[in-house]
C-alpha cells in the first residue's frame, strides 16, 4: 500500500548502492520559450536543459558537462549543495563561453530537493533565468503515494531586470503551468517539494484545508515539524520539503494560496479523485530524515565569532568578482562560525550562503531553529545570528540580493583552510 511514488522509481534504478554510485549529467544552457498564457506572446527565458528528465540522482559523484549554448557566458550555481569545491562558481568554475564547456565533479552527500540555475551571470535585461529542480533521492525511501516538485516561479509582463518599473502585477507559476490542477485521491500521503524559484520574492504557501509537516528545508533534514498555521514561507530560492496527508473527502477541492506580504492569491489547486479513500487512517509519521555531512552538535561557547554588513559596500556584482579581492572572512577547518549578519540597507535583503548550510540561533539564548538552511531574509535594519561548521576546505560564495525585482546581485567570499 504505502510507498508507490517510490517503489516505482526505484524498481526503474540500478541497484548500485548510493556510495559507489557513478554518474553522469549533461546540463545545455539554452535559449528557450514558455507560453504564459492564451493571448500572451511566448516568454523568452534561459533554460537549463538535462540529459536524463525527470532528474532524479543518487548520492556519490555526478559528473556534471555543462555546454553553454547562450550567447553570452554563463556558469550553473547548485542550490543547497554542500562542499562542492569544484563545482563553486566564479571561483572553481569561472563563466563558460558561448559554445563551449566544462566537465567538473559534484558531490551528492544528502539526498534531498535542490536546483541549478544561471541567474549568477544574469546581467540587467536578460532573459529570466528558469531553475532547474533535481532531486537525490533518499537511499532508504520512505513511504508516500506521490512525490513531486512544487516549482514557483514568478513572471512579469513587459518587465526587464533593468526597468522593474514597467512590471504590471506579477504571475505565478506552479512547475511552469499557470493555475495547474495537482491531482490526488483522497487519503494519500503527498511529499511535496516546494522551491521558490522566484526572482526576489519572499513568499508564503497554504493549501486550503490540509496540514503541512516540515520533514527538510534548504535541501537539508529538519527535525520535522507542523507548518505554523500549516503554512510555508520560502525565501527566494528556498526549498522545502512538506508531507501532507490529503484528509479530503473524495472529490473535493483545496486551493493552494500564496502570499506574497500584499495579498492572497490562487497559483493552483489539488483536486482529489472521485475514488473512496486509500486508507481508513493517515500513515504513522516517519522518522527525521538522516542527516548526512551536518554535523550533530555545533560548540558555539568556543566558536569563533565574525560580523558581515548587508551594506553593499566591499560587496561586488558577480561579473566584478575578482581573484584578489579580500575574502569576507577566513577560518580554519573544523572550526564552529558564529556570524551576526546586519541588514543596514532599506529593503529586506536575503542572504544566500555556499558551501555550508547554517543554524540560524535564536535571539535569547544559544540554542537554534530545528533545521538547517543555506539562505535568510533579514528585515531592514534586523541583525540575525547563524552558526555552521567549517567542515569543507576551499573558497566559497556568498550572495546578497534585496528581495525586489531586478535588484543586483552582490557577492563576496569566504575561505576555509
Ligand atoms: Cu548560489
Amino acid at each position: 500500500m504505502a510507498g508507490l511514488g517510490a517503489a516505482a522509481l526505484s524498481a526503474s534504478l540500478s541497484p548500485a548502492s548510493p556510495a559507489q554510485a557513478d554518474q553522469s549529467l549533461r546540463l545545455e544552457a539554452q535559449l528557450a520559450t514558455i507560453p504564459l498564457g492564451p493571448g500572451q506572446a511566448p516568454t523568452t527565458i534561459w533554460g537549463l536543459v538535462p540529459s536524463i528528465s525527470p532528474l532524479r540522482l543518487k548520492g556519490g559523484q555526478v559528473e556534471v558537462t555543462f555546454r553553454n549554448r547562450l550567447p553570452v557566458a554563463a556558469v550553473p550555481d547548485w542550490r543547497g549543495i554542500d562542499g562542492a569545491a569544484l563545482a563553486e562558481p566564479l571561483i572553481a568554475r569561472p563563466a563558460v563561453p558561448p559554445g563551449a564547456e566544462a566537465t567538473f565533479p559534484l558531490p551528492l552527500r544528502r539526498a534531498g530537493t535542490f536546483f541549478a540555475d544561471l541567474r549568477l551571470l544574469a546581467a540587467p535585461g536578460a532573459p529570466p533565468s528558469r531553475p532547474l529542480p533535481f532531486i537525490v533521492e533518499e537511499s532508504v525511501p520512505i513511504a508516500v503515494d506521490r512525490d513531486e516538485i512544487v516549482l514557483i516561479e514568478d513572471w512579469r509582463a513587459g518587465a526587464t531586470a533593468s526597468r522593474p518599473e514597467t512590471a504590471g502585477e506579477p504571475l505565478f507559476t506552479v512547475n511552469g503551468q499557470v493555475l495547474p490542477d495537482i491531482p490526488v485521491r483522497s487519503g494519500e500521503r503527498l511529499w511535496l517539494r516546494f522551491i521558490n524559484g522566484s526572482q526576489q520574492q519572499v513568499f508564503a504557501v497554504k493549501i486550503e484545508g490540509l496540514e503541512v509537516r516540515v520533514i527538510a528545508m534548504d535541501s537539508a533534514p529538519a527535525e520535522p515539524f507542523p507548518a505554523r498555521n500549516s503554512a510555508l514561507v520560502l525565501a527566494p530560492g528556498g526549498r522545502v520539503d512538506a508531507l501532507i496527508d490529503a484528509t479530503v473527502p473524495p472529490g473535493s477541492v483545496s486551493q493552494i494560496l500564496l502570499h506574497d506580504g500584499q495579498q492572497a492569491r490562487p497559483i493552483g489547486r489539488v483536486v482529489a479523485s472521485g475514488e473512496a479513500s486509500i486508507r481508513p487512517s493517515p500513515l504513522p509519521l516517519p522518522p527525521a530524515l538522516p542527516a548526512d555531512g551536518l554535523p550533530a552538535q555545533l560548540d558555539l561557547k568556543s566558536a569563533l565569532r565574525a560580523e558581515l554588513a548587508l551594506d553593499g559596500a566591499e560587496w561586488v556584482t558577480p561579473a566584478g568578482l575578482s581573484a584578489a579581492a579580500a575574502p569576507a572572512f577566513k577560518v580554519r577547518r573544523d572550526r564552529v562560525i558564529v556570524l551576526a549578519l546586519s541588514n543596514r540597507v532599506a529593503l529586506a535583503t536575503s542572504f544566500h550562503f555556499h558551501g555550508h548550510h547554517f543554524r540560524l540561533l535564536d535571539r535569547l539564548d544559544d540554542g537554534w531553529k530545528p533545521f538547517w538552511l543555506d539562505t535568510l531574509v533579514i528585515e531592514p535594519g534586523q541583525t540575525q545570528r547563524i552558526a555552521f561548521a567549517a567542515t569543507f576546505s576551499g573558497r566559497w560564495l556568498i550572495e546578497s540580493t534585496a528581495t525586489r525585482w531586478g535588484a543586483p546581485r552582490l557577492v563576496r567570499w569566504y575561505s576555509v583552510d
